[in-house]
C-alpha cells in the first residue's frame, strides 16, 4: 500500500515511520509513505497556505487552492482504489472497523489540518471522507496522520510475523469489542503479587477460559460503554446433580466469591 501525507511540517514525520512495525513494512516493500510538502503548491513569494477567515474572527484558514492542486497533482487520474482522506476535528471517529476497511485500499492520500481549519470546500469536493482520531483537541493533523498510518499499516497482509495476533488481540473481531485479557510474566510472584494459580497450571482449555472470562471483567469494569457489544458468556462447566439438597440456611455464594476464584 502507499501511503501520500500532504502536510505543512513533512519533518514531523522523520520520527514515527523510523521505527517499529511501519519502518520494517517499510523496508520490505509492503508499503511505501510519500511525505508532500503542502507549501510546493503555492506560487507566491512568502508560500502562503493560509488566510482570514470569511466572515471574521479568530486565527487562519488553510486555502483551498494548494490542496487541491496537490491532490490533483499527486493523482492526476483518481481511481477507486485510492482514497482521499481529510484529517479534521469534524469527522466521524476513526477506530479498528475503518482502519480495517481502509486496509482494503491500494493507496491513501491524507490532508493534514491546521489553524483553525481548512477551508469547507476541501470537505465537501475533494476529499473522500473527513476522519478525527477522538474527541479532544489536537494543534492539526498530523499526529493523527501517524496513529491512521500506523493502525492501518500493521493490518497490511505480511506486516506481522504472527499474523494470528493481529486477529486475536482487542477490537479485532468485526462487531465484538473486547479488550485483551490480562497478560503476565516472570516472576510469578512479584512483591508478594501473585499470578493467577490457572496460568502456572499448563491446563490450556483452563487458561483460554480464564482469559476469556478476565477480558470480560475487565471490559465491563475498564470500558463500560462497551459491555453492551460484548460476545456471549462461556455457558459453566455442567456439573453433576447433587443428590443431597444443601442444608437449609447454608450461605449462597455472592457475586464476589464467584470474583475471588478468578484474581
Ligand atoms: C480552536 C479551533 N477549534 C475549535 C475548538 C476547531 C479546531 C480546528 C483545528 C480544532 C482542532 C483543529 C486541529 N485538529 C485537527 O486538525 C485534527 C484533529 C483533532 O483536533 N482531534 C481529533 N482528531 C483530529 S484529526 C485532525
Amino acid at each position: 500500500m502507499i501511503f501520500h501525507v500532504l502536510t505543512i511540517f513533512p519533518e514531523f514525520f522523520r520520527g514515527p515511520f523510523e521505527h517499529g512495525v511501519v519502518a520494517k513494512a517499510a523496508g520490505a516493500g509492503i508499503l511505501k509513505i510519500h511525505v508532500h510538502n503542502l507549501r510546493d503548491w503555492t506560487s507566491d513569494r512568502h508560500r502562503t497556505v493560509d488566510d482570514r477567515p470569511f466572515g471574521g474572527g479568530e486565527g487562519m484558514v488553510l486555502k483551498p487552492g494548494p490542496i487541491f492542486d496537490a491532490v490533483e497533482s499527486i493523482w492526476p487520474q483518481r481511481t477507486p482504489e485510492q482514497r482521499v482522506i481529510l484529517l479534521s476535528a469534524q469527522g466521524p471517529v476513526f477506530d479498528q472497523e475503518a482502519a480495517r476497511r481502509l486496509s482494503k485500499y491500494r493507496e491513501l492520500l491524507l490532508i493534514c489540518g491546521r489553524y483553525e481549519g481548512v477551508d469547507e470546500r476541501v470537505a465537501e469536493h475533494l476529499a473522500d471522507e473527513e476522519l478525527s482520531i477522538g474527541d479532544f483537541v489536537l494543534s492539526g493533523g498530523e499526529l493523527a496522520a501517524a496513529v491512521v498510518i500506523d493502525c492501518v499499516a500493521r493490518l497490511l497482509p505480511g506486516v506481522l510475523g504472527n499474523e494470528a495476533s493481529a486477529i486475536q488481540e482487542s477490537f479485532s473481531a468485526p462487531g465484538e469489542k473486547m479488550l485483551d485479557c490480562p497478560h503476565y510474566t516472570r516472576p510469578a510472584n512479584f512483591r508478594g503479587w501473585k499470578v493467577p494459580e490457572v496460568l502456572l497450571n499448563g491446563n490450556h482449555e483452563e487458561i483460554r477460559k480464564w482469559r476469556r472470562q478476565a477480558a470480560r471483567e475487565k471490559t465491563i469494569r475498564l470500558r463500560p460503554d462497551l459491555a453492551e457489544h460484548l460476545p456471549p458468556e462461556e455457558p459453566p462447566k455442567k456439573r453433576r446433580r447433587r443428590k443431597v439438597e444443601p442444608e437449609a440456611g447454608a450461605p449462597v455464594p455472592t457475586e464476589s466469591d464467584k470474583k475471588e476464584v478468578l484474581q
